[in-house]
């Protein structure tokens, strides 16, 4: 890659090579913008990195003429344990190009119809889970329980592999290895020069070595059985040909797709639906008028059966979560490289190979967005208020053919999952709680606990 220009005239240099970036660098950038404007450099260690958040800037890094992903210092770490995968590939890697076309079609709006029922299955682990909370009057988790449902649902849906979290009172060990894992790639790039992290690295082996034996045993259970052609997402690694040369993928790509997927497919959702319920326990008119939605569907039923095509008209439910997103889109920033010599904005040139990194949360708060953007509303959200939006004010899945590919699918399984909490259960904010987001790469609100009473219809 390029080595960067001299930081480009106006655009303000914060060097936080006093402090650190801490253990929440996105909010750090997210408070030094507020300070400095929607564009800064933020030097560490005399290292650059350009954040953006301006909407005009943005649409402008979206246009996959002239920009494509970068795989920045973070994601560079990921790819210790992620390697090729679709996430943390390169732009220009083979395999990406051709695990994407394999796996498009399990992420096609109709293939939700084939996972709904898995969803269905998991999300009732939760309700069971939650239902002898409510009994013991004990207060819980949101964001454990969120993670319990999501990692069940991505391990079952896509490998037919039962993580079974809901039996264990700690969280599965994939996720704490997985966690230490993101924290030390969100942290490893602010390391000063000269100090000693062998201790670290070596704890990051075991836990990368632990999420490797986990993904083994998941393409185990599998490949022992007679089951390799199923259609789903396993079944289409291990045997769909690419359309265009009839290859499959090879057994190392495979493994970098299962724990990529093992990841990118629950930590996210899990934090989403989170931000969703802290949002919901904080403002009752909203709460009122999802359960009002829910209820119109499943009237006073106790244990209602969702339809696959319930999930659609739950529209109002959808604006709660893509509300929840802008507020803190759980991946919060992505990458973009120049793909040629450029000028942004017309007045910040950019070498061939630089890359800048737009900061979703502040990109979701410009002007845009009206004189209130840190109030939740979801009114936000009608088609009408969407309409009359720039269509890159809102990036909370990343930008162009590296954007997002299980959108639908976090939403179908986000969804479904709020509309049945807020049917059955009322919220209720016992401890008072005062947001705090918890940074491992992705968002999740810290220490997040609710208790729960059952609804009567008239709720
Ligand atoms: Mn998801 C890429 C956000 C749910 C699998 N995802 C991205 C990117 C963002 C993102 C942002 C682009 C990153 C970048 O440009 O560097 N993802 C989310 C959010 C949710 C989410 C906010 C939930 C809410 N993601 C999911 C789910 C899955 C998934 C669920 C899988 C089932 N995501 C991916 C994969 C990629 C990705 C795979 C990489 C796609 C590619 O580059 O081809």
């Amino acid at each position: 890659h390029a080595e960067p220009a001299a930081p480009p005239a106006g655009v303000p240099v914060v060097d936080i090579t006093a402090t650190g970036p801490g253990r929440t660098p996105i909010q750090q950038i997210m408070q030094l913008m507020r300070e400095h404007g929607p564009v800064l450099v933020r030097r560490l260690h005399g290292r650059d990195v350009t954040f953006v958040a301006d909407t005009d800037l943005v649409a402008e890094l979206a246009d996959e003429e002239r920009f494509a992903k970068h795989v920045g210092p973070a994601l560079e770490n990921v790819r210790e344990f992620t390697a090729d995968g679709l996430f943390t590939a390169y732009d220009d890697e083979p395999n990406w190009a051709k695990a994407h076309d394999i796996l498009m079609p399990a992420f096609a709006l109709g293939s939700m119809r084939t996972y709904h029922p898995v969803m269905l299955k998991v999300a009732r682990r939760l309700i069971d889970s939650w239902d002898r909370a409510a009994r013991a009057g004990k207060p819980v988790d949101v964001p454990d329980d969120m993670t319990r449902m999501t990692l069940d649902t991505i391990g079952l849906a896509g490998f037919d592999y039962d993580f079974g979290s809901f039996d264990r009172t700690e969280p599965h060990p994939f996720v704490e290895s997985m966690v230490r894992c993101l924290e030390w790639s969100m942290t490893r790039p602010a390391r000063a020069p000269g100090q000693d992290h062998t201790a670290a690295d070596a704890a990051f082996r075991r836990d990368a070595d632990y999420l490797a034996r986990v993904v083994d045993d998941v393409i185990a259970a599998r490949t022992g059985t007679n089951q390799s052609g199923a259609e789903d997402l396993l079944g289409l690694m291990l045997s769909a040909p690419h359309p265009a040369d009839g290859t499959t993928l090879d057994a190392a790509n495979i493994r970098n797709q299962v724990i990529t997927f093992l990841i990118a497919g629950h930590e996210t959702t899990s934090g989403a639906m989170s931000f969703a319920l802290y949002y919901l326990a904080k403002h009752p008119a909203v709460l009122r008028l999802v359960q009002r939605e829910a209820d119109a569907l499943w009237g006073d039923t106790a244990d209602p059966e969702p339809a696959y095509e319930d999930i659609g008209r739950l529209t109002y439910t959808r604006q709660v979560l893509n509300e929840a997103l802008r507020l803190w889109p759980t991946a919060a920033a992505f990458g973009r490289r120049a793909r040629a010599d450029t000028v942004l904005g017309g007045r910040i040139p950019l070498r061939a190979g630089q890359a800048v990194t737009v900061l979703a949360p502040m990109l979701h708060r410009r002007p845009v967005w009206g004189d209130n953007p840190e109030l939740f509303d979801p009114e936000r959200f009608t088609p009408e208020a969407e309409a009359a939006r720039p269509v890159h004010a809102y990036k909370p899945f990343g930008t162009g053919e590296r954007a997002c590919i299980g959108r639908q699918f976090a939403l179908h399984e986000a969804t479904m999952l709020l509309a049945l909490l807020v049917h059955r259960y009322r919220l209720h904010d016992h401890a008072g709680y005062r947001l705090t987001v918890k940074e491992t790469l992705t968002l999740k609100p810290d220490g997040f606990t609710l208790t729960l009473t059952p609804r009567t219809p008239a709720d």
